[in-house]
């Protein structure tokens, strides 16, 4: 069993270290459109490194449902990849740009120059993105989740 959604901010990040650092976690993401299509995925290996960089870390898709091939979270060669980048915010620019993503893009994400995917984004904007999902739809909801691996 999943528990309840974790709100992304640095306190909750500073509380994933904590829990992804003790034990061996899976990630679940769920997303849904307004028409009520939904998805998930579902990663092992699910680490948040410690302060001040917060990076985001998954080994591999373990289990999924509506999603597509392309965009996994565990990829890391493309540009809009965020495995392995830093949690950055419109002050704390780590990503990869020489722009700021954060600041263009809208809330604070693991983003590289800029991302596939962006749970932080602004609702009804094609910047809430998650393109495993589905690329420029606009989500109406978005869930992440994690619990111990089996
Ligand atoms: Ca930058």
């Amino acid at each position: 069993m999943f528990g309840n959604g974790v709100e992304i901010n640095f306190r909750s990040l500073g509380l994933l270290h904590a829990m992804t650092s003790r034990a061996n976690m899976t990630l679940r993401i769920e997303v849904s459109l307004p028409d009520g299509t939904t998805g998930f995925d579902e990663y092992s290996g699910f680490y948040i490194s410690p302060p001040d960089q917060y990076n985001f870390k998954v080994d591999r898709r373990i289990n999924s449902a509506g999603m597509s091939r392309s965009y996994l979270l565990s990829d890391s060669r493309g540009n809009g990849d965020i495995n392995h980048q830093p949690f950055s915010t419109y002050d704390k620019d780590g990503d990869r740009s020489v722009d700021n993503c954060a600041r263009n893009h809208g809330g604070g994400w693991w983003y590289n120059d800029c991302t596939y995917s962006n749970l932080n984004g602004q609702y009804n904007t094609d910047e809430f993105r998650y393109f495993s999902f589905q690329p420029f739809r606009a989500f109406k909801t978005s869930t992440m989740m994690l619990r111990l691996s089996n």
